[in-house]
C-alpha cells in the first residue's frame, strides 16, 4: 500500500456491482473492508479517493428486465436509486465513497466509446468470428479447453454455445508482460492468487477475447459498427478510469488519483489481474499500484451469491445489531484475503466478547470510576508507577506502528487483533491496579488513583482513534465520553502519550455496545429468515376445489349476471360485516344490495366502480334491509387468510348489460 507521505493521495475502488438483485453481505463486506481502508488513509491525512458504483449493463440485467416487464433502465434504477437499494444500503452502512459510478451514466457510455475505437485505431482491437462458451450468469466467455466438466469453471454451471460475427482483443500479445507482472512485483495480492493465475490461465495459453457482441443490445453501442455492444466486463474495468474523467470532461481528477488500488474479490481477480493491466498496456496508461483479492463469505460452505438466493440480509443485521457492530463484526472475523463461514452465532459472539465485554466495559468502568471518585474531572496531581504503569504504555504507544504495519498489508483483522490485545490488556491493568482498594484511602492513595485513571483513559483513547475507520460512529460517542477533543483524535496523537487535559473530564454517557441475548436474538432472525424466504417464495395460495358435477346449460342461463354501476354505498349500522349498495341495474329503479364485504373495501372507494350482480335471486333480509341480488366476487385463501376481491369490470360497459 501507498505510504509515502510526500505522495498524499490514495484512490481506492470496489468492484462495481450488478444490480441485478438486491446486494448482500458479501458485496457489504467488499465495500465495508475498501470503506475502512479509505478512512484508515484519511485518517493518515491522504486526499483519498474512494469510488464505488454499479455495472448496469448486460445480457442478465436484460433478461431480469424483461422477466420483471420493465426496460433495463427502470429495472437498475430501481435496485440502485430504489427504496432500499445499493445507494440506500451505502448509506445506511456508513460509506464514505467520493463518487458513485453506474455504468450507464452518459458520460461513461461515451468514453467506453472512445476507448474502444482509441484500442481499435491502434490494431489492438480487430473484427473476427467469436466460436466458444459463454456462461450467462457470470457474463464470461469461455474457451472449450477452460470449462469445468463442460461447465463454467467459476459458478459450474452449464454453458452454451456462441457463435457470433465480433470484435477481439489481442490479449495474447500482452501474455508475457501479464506474466512478468504477476510474478515478479507485488501487483497481485494475496501471493497465494498469482500461481493460480499464471497456472491456470496465463500458462495453457492466453486467447484473444472477445469483446464485442450483437445477441443483445443492453450495452454500450461501438459507435463505428452500432450492431455491436462492449462486452460488458470492458465496459466496466474501465470505470476505474472513466469516473476519474478519463476520456470525459464530466470529472479532471484522472491525472490526480490514477493509478489506484482495486479491491475485488477473489472470483473476479482474473479479470482484473489479467485483463484489466492489458486493457492498460494497450493504452499506455499506468497499471493500477495493486489489485488485492479478498476471500468469500461463505454460508453453510458455499458461495453466497444472488443467483444461488442463499443470501444473507445487511438490512435486517445492522438494524438489529447496529451498522458499527456488522461493520466491526465483518472485519474483525474474516482474515481479508481469505475464504469464511458467516454465522449469526458468530456475529453475536462477536459482539459479546469484543464489543460488550471488552471494550464496552473499559470505558464504562473507567468512565464511572471517574465519575465516582473525582466527581468526573480529575485531578492534576498525579502519581506515576513505573513498574505498574511501564508496559501498557509501551504496549499503547507501539499499538499505531503494529497497526499500521497490519493495514498495510491489507490486514484489517489483523490490526484489530493488536488493538483487542491493548484493550485486554488495559482491562487487566484495572484488575492489577484494583482502584477500588486505593479508593479506600483518597488522602493517601488520590494521585496514584488519578494516575491509573487516565492511563486507562489515554489507553482507551488511542484504541479509539484506530477504531475510528472501523465505526466511526460509535468512536465519536467513545471521543465525547472520554472528554477526547479533536486534536486528541488525529492520527499524529495516536502516537502521542497525554494528549488528554491532565484534568480531563468525562461525561457518562450511553452504552456504547449492549450485550446481545444469544437465544432471543437468534430465534429473531430465524423468524425474520423464514419470514424473508416465505415472502421471496411468493405467498402460498389455496383455491376452492372444482366442482365436478355438470350443470345444464338451461339450468345456468336461468341465473341472470348484469353489469352494475355504485351509486351509494355505505357501511351497515352495527355490522362489521355488511356494506349497503345503492346500483344503477339499468332498469331505472334503484337497486340494493347488501355485501359482506366491509374487511376488504372502504365504501368510499366503491363508489362509481362498475360491478357484476345476478339479479334473480329472491330478496334476502339482513339485518332488517332487503337485498335484492349478489354481487360477484373473486375468492381464495393466502397463507390461510381469506382474501375476497369483487369483479370490477370496464367502465364503459353500461348498467345493465347482461353477462353471458
Ligand atoms: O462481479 N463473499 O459484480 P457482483 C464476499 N459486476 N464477497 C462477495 C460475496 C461473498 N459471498 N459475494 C459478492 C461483479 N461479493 C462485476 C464486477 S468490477 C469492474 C465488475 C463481492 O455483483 C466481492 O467483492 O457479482 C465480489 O467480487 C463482488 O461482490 C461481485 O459482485
Amino acid at each position: 500500500m501507498e505510504n509515502k507521505l510526500e505522495n498524499k493521495r490514495y484512490y481506492i475502488t470496489t468492484p462495481i456491482y450488478y444490480p441485478s438483485d438486491k446486494l448482500h453481505i458479501g458485496h457489504t463486506y467488499c465495500t465495508v473492508a475498501t470503506d475502512t481502508l479509505a478512512r484508515y488513509k484519511r485518517l493518515q491525512g491522504y486526499e483519498v479517493m474512494f469510488l464505488t458504483g454499479t455495472d448496469e449493463h448486460g445480457q442478465k440485467i436484460e433478461d431480469k428486465a424483461r422477466e420483471a416487464g420493465v426496460t433495463p433502465k427502470a429495472f437498475v434504477d430501481a435496485i440502485v436509486e430504489g427504496p432500499g437499494g445499493v445507494l440506500d444500503l451505502w448509506k445506511l452502512m456508513d460509506i464514505s465513497n467520493d463518487r458513485f459510478i453506474r455504468t450507464t451514466d452518459d458520460y461513461h457510455v461515451s468514453s467506453i466509446q472512445k476507448i474502444f475505437r482509441k484500442m481499435y485505431d491502434k490494431g489492438d482491437i480487430y473484427k473476427g468470428t467469436y466460436k466458444g462458451k459463454y456462461c450467462k450468469p457470470c457474463e464470461s466467455f469461455w474457451t472449450e479447453s477452460q470449462l469445468k466438466d463442460g461447465c463454467c469453471p467459476d459458478c459450474g454451471r452449464p454453458v452454451t454455445d456462441a457463435e457470433e460475427e465480433a470484435y477481439f482483443f489481442r490479449l495474447s500479445k500482452y501474455a508475457d508482460r501479464i506474466q512478468d507482472l504477476l510474478e515478479n512485483t507485488d501487483f497481485l495480492e494475496p501471493r497465494s492468487r498469482v500461481n493460480e493465475m499464471v497456472n491456470n490461465f496465463i500458462k495453457p495459453g492466453l486467447e484473444d477475447l472477445c469483446v464485442s457482441r450483437t445477441s443483445f443490445d443492453w450495452g454500450v453501442p461501438i459507435d463505428f459498427d452500432p450492431k455491436h455492444v462492449a462486452y460488458v466486463w470492458m465496459d466496466a474495468l474501465f470505470n476505474y478510469v472513466t469516473a476519474l474523467g478519463y476520456c470525459n470532461d464530466q470529472y479532471n481528477d484522472y491525472e490526480k488519483f490514477w493509478p489506484g488500488v482495486n479491491i475485488v474479490g477473489k472470483e473476479i481477480v482474473r479479470f482484473h489481474s489479467i485483463i484489466w493491466p492489458a486493457f492498460l498496456m494497450s493504452l499506455d496508461m499506468p497499471l493500477p499500484k495493486k489489485v488485492f483479492g479478498h476471500g468469500w463469505l461463505l454460508l453453510d460452505g458455499g458461495k453466497m451469491s444472488k443467483s444461488k438466493g442463499n443470501v444473507v440480509d445487511p438490512y435486517l443485521l445492522a438494524e438489529k445489531f447496529g451498522v458499527d457492530a456488522l461493520r466491526f463484526f465483518l472485519m474483525r472475523t474474516f482474515p481479508f484475503g481469505s475464504d469464511g463461514s458467516f454465522s449469526n452465532e458468530l456475529l453475536i459472539q462477536t459482539i459479546n466478547t469484543d464489543l460488550a465485554n471488552d471494550l464496552g466495559n473499559l470505558v464504562s468502568r473507567t468512565t464511572a470510576m471517574v465519575g465516582k471518585y473525582f466527581g468526573g474531572t480529575l485531578p492534576v496531581q498525579r502519581c506515576y508507577e513505573k513498574d505498574k504503569d511501564d508496559e501498557l504504555v509501551s504496549l499503547v504507544l507501539g499499538l499505531r506502528d503494529r497497526y499500521e504495519d497490519a493495514m498495510e498489508h491489507y490486514a484489517p483483522h489483523k490490526a484489530l487483533e493488536e488493538v483487542f490485545k491493548v484493550i485486554q490488556r488495559a482491562n487487566k491493568y484495572i484488575d492489577e491496579n484494583a482502584p477500588w482498594t486505593l479508593a479506600k484511602d483518597m488522602e493517601a492513595n488520590g494521585p496514584r488513583l488519578a494516575s491509573v485513571l487516565y492511563h486507562l483513559l489515554e489507553a482507551t483513547r488511542i484504541c479509539g482513534i484506530l477504531l475510528t475507520p472501523f465505526m466511526p460512529r460509535s468512536m465519536d460517542k467513545l471521543f465525547a465520553q472520554i472528554g477526547a477533543e479533536e486534536n486528541c483524535r488525529t492520527w499524529l496523537s495516536a502516537k502521542m502519550w497525554a494528549a488528554l487535559d491532565a484534568d480531563v473530564s468525562v461525561t457518562k454517557g450511553e452504552n456504547l455496545f449492549p450485550r446481545v441475548d444469544m437465544d432471543a436474538a437468534l430465534k429473531e432472525l430465524e423468524e425474520a429468515a423464514e419470514a424473508a424466504r416465505k415472502a421471496a417464495a411468493g405467498p402460498s395460495i389455496e383455491l376452492e376445489p372444482q366442482l365436478t358435477e355438470n350443470v345444464d346449460f338451461e339450468t345456468f342461463c336461468k341465473s341472470d349476471f348484469r353489469a352494475v354501476k355504485v351509486k351509494d354505498c355505505q357501511p351497515v349500522k352495527k355490522s362489521n360485516k355488511l356494506l349497503r349498495f345503492t346500483l344503477d341495474d339499468g332498469t331505472g329503479t334503484d337497486r340494493q344490495i347488501l355485501s359482506g364485504i366491509a374487511k376488504w373495501y372502504k365504501p368510499e372507494d366503491l363508489i362509481g366502480k362498475t360491478l357484476v350482480a345476478i339479479v334473480n335471486l329472491p330478496p334476502r333480509k339482513m339485518m332488517g334491509l332487503d337485498s335484492c341480488g349478489m354481487l360477484i366476487s373473486a375468492v381464495h385463501q393466502e397463507d390461510g387468510e381469506e382474501k375476497l376481491h369483487l369483479i370490477i369490470v370496464d367502465d364503459a360497459i353500461p348498467a345493465g348489460a347482461k353477462l353471458c
